[in-house]
């Protein structure tokens, strides 16, 4: 490709941007945005759009998996029968079409591969099955930001797989493991995959692929002696197994006045006593019922735990009016005593060795002093509630835990019998009994990816692609194209290079040198040959942009260097 004619407006600087990778991609020329969220993706973005698609097409190829393609328009009763048109709220697009008929923007495909399945997949014979499709999804964030990270529009890869039974699943889970690895390796990123909430599916059931950065809006528990590594919405607590014997003769409960305490910091003071010997107490709604869950002071709630240990659908904190409702006070004097039988109770497992309890009163304004589980008041259940923190011990080999920030890039899930339950998707077994799909599914972020590439590989200078998905293999530039030495060689190069089969971007452009070469370092082409002075004597300079190194090499030399990288 010739740059004089070719589309990419670098710019020197842009005002917002506060990712790198947006920057980079705004001042190459790579994106430019339409709307908040929506972006054009540019020739040069494109060409590196196809090369990571084609990665995931052979990955996906090497473990059965069949490429189709399914619209973006879908008909909303496929996402009420699923149930999910209106769960997912603003954030699902939704239009009508001329006849007023509902219709949805795909943010993702379970529905409509589900319907396609149930009509046309009915034999245990053609199991397991998996098909991918790589798309434009639609989502309408609250908050969409930095770039392509968190668009309204994204290119995704979405595969789904088709079971007879779970171990069917959980081989091709593996496969997906192993290709999305190689997927992540070959674009040049470093990745980890960690386990990730799987919602009441429980188990192993879901892995993200998460790629190391500090623009990530993931936090990821990794542990420093082993391999375990979670996202924090997720990761376990080592339960500690010390036995602890509790004091026998606590002495009755007192009721205090605590007027303007409302935190376990003010109330820690006031008692002259640490935030970790006190208790917090929140109020949930957990599938439309109040659930009180109580940690210790000076540890968080963790929402996604709450939720999974009663393998509830929604959770989320009680607002004000609720908390009076149920319990009669304001949010900084709850507690489990006097409370309605009828209200579960879940405690995080530090309190289990709690001789007394510290707690609000359920009256505003008061609290109580010793009060003694089985005595005062009674837990439902003990369960691991609390949000991991940085030096806690490793759930597996008891080593520290540290935290990292991440990009999710790949998402892969055992979905069960959700969707084929929902949609009642069968299939005859080998018996001639009807039988519901057990289903997988596995997602990629291929606009993303590229983001998260930007994100790993480039400098103070520019972007720096790895070759593999880099938009051109070499960029070509002559420093001078009004000398006719530079411009004959440069052009005949450029002739040669395609001839080989190498892909080239030629800089013939009638700039500045210094334009040219801020350029090429801003665009990031791995390999750059200039063709400058000593044109004349045929010698013209390699350079790798991710080194520095250069050499400079006769033609003949250059071509022969070309042709064998
Ligand atoms: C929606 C909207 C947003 C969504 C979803 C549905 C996320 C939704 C999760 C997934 C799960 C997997 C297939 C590929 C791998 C990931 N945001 N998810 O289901 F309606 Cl508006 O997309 N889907």
């Amino acid at each position: 490709m010739r740059q004089k004619t070719a589309l990419i407006p670098t710019l020197r600087s842009v005002a917002e941007a506060e990712m790198i990778s947006h920057q980079l991609l705004l001042r190459a020329g790579f994106i430019r945005q339409v709307a908040a969220g929506v972006y054009n993706y540019l020739p040069l973005a494109q060409r590196v759009l196809q090369k990571i698609s084609m990665i995931v097409r052979e990955e996906m190829d090497r473990i059965g998996s069949q490429e189709l393609l399914m619209p973006a328009l879908n008909p909303a009763e496929l996402w009420q029968e699923s149930g999910r048109y209106d769960t997912y709220g603003p954030e699902l697009v939704k239009l009508q079409d001329r006849h007023e008929r509902n219709f949805i923007l795909g943010p993702t495909h379970e529905e409509t591969i589900t319907d396609l399945l149930r009509k046309e997949v009915n034999s245990y014979k053609k199991l397991p099955m998996t098909l991918y499709q790589i798309q434009t999804k639609f989502r309408d964030e609250k908050r969409p930001r930095s770039g392509l990270l968190r668009g309204r529009e994204f290119i995704m890869k979405d595969a789904y797989s088709f079971h007879a039974d779970r171990k069917s699943l959980d081989e091709t889970y593996e496969d997906m493991y192993q290709a999305y690895s190689n997927i992540f390796t070959r674009c040049g990123l470093e990745f980890g995959a960690v386990e990730a909430d799987s919602g009441s599916i429980g188990g192993k059931g879901t892995h993200e692929f998460m790629v190391f950065s500090e623009a990530g809006e993931d936090k990821i528990a990794i542990c420093t002696s082993c391999d375990y590594s979670a996202n924090i919405e997720m990761a376990e607590i080592m339960i500690d197994d010390t036995i602890r014997i509790k004091k026998q003769d606590v002495q009755a409960m007192e009721k205090i006045y605590t007027p303007d305490i409302k935190t376990i910091d003010q109330l820690a003071s006031y008692l002259q006593v640490a935030p970790s010997s006190l208790v917090k107490t929140l109020l949930f709604i957990v599938d439309d019922k109040p659930v009180m869950v109580l940690v210790r002071g000076d540890h968080e709630v963790n929402e996604v735990k709450v939720k999974n240990v009663l393998e509830a659908t929604t959770c989320s904190l009680a607002d004000e009016t609720t908390i009076f409702k149920v319990t009669g006070a304001t949010p900084g004097s709850l507690g489990p005593v006097h409370l309605d039988e009828k209200i579960t109770i879940l405690a995080d497992f530090a309190l289990s060795g709690f001789d007394e309890w510290h707690i609000g009163a359920n009256e505003t304004d008061y609290h109580f002093l010793h009060a003694v589980e089985g005595r005062d008041f009674e837990v439902s259940k003990y369960a691991d509630l609390r949000t991991v923190e940085e030096g806690d011990k490793c759930p597996r080999c008891k080593g520290t835990i540290r935290f990292q920030k991440g990009v999710e890039v790949g998402h892969i899930f055992k979905l069960g019998t959700k969707y084929s339950d929902a949609m009642r998707g069968t299939f005859l077994d080998a018996n001639g009994r009807e039988q519901t799909y057990i289903m997988g599914c596995y997602g990629i972020g291929i606009s993303r990816t590229l983001s998260a590439v930007v994100e790993q590989h480039h400098d103070d200078n520019g972007i720096i692609w790895p070759e593999s998905i880099a938009p051109y293999a070499v960029h070509l530039i002559a420093v001078n194209m009004k000398d006719k030495e530079q411009s004959e060689l440069a052009e005949n190069l450029y002739l040669q290079l395609m001839q080989a089969g190498i892909e080239v971007l030629f800089d013939d452009r009638q700039e500045r040198a210094g334009v040219k070469f801020k350029d090429a370092d801003l665009i990031g082409i791995p390999k750059r040959i200039v063709v400058g002075s000593k044109a004349e004597d045929d010698i013209v300079e390699l350079k790798f942009r991710r080194t520095g190194e250069s050499q400079e090499l006769r033609v003949e030399e250059l071509l022969e260097v070309m042709k064998n990288n």
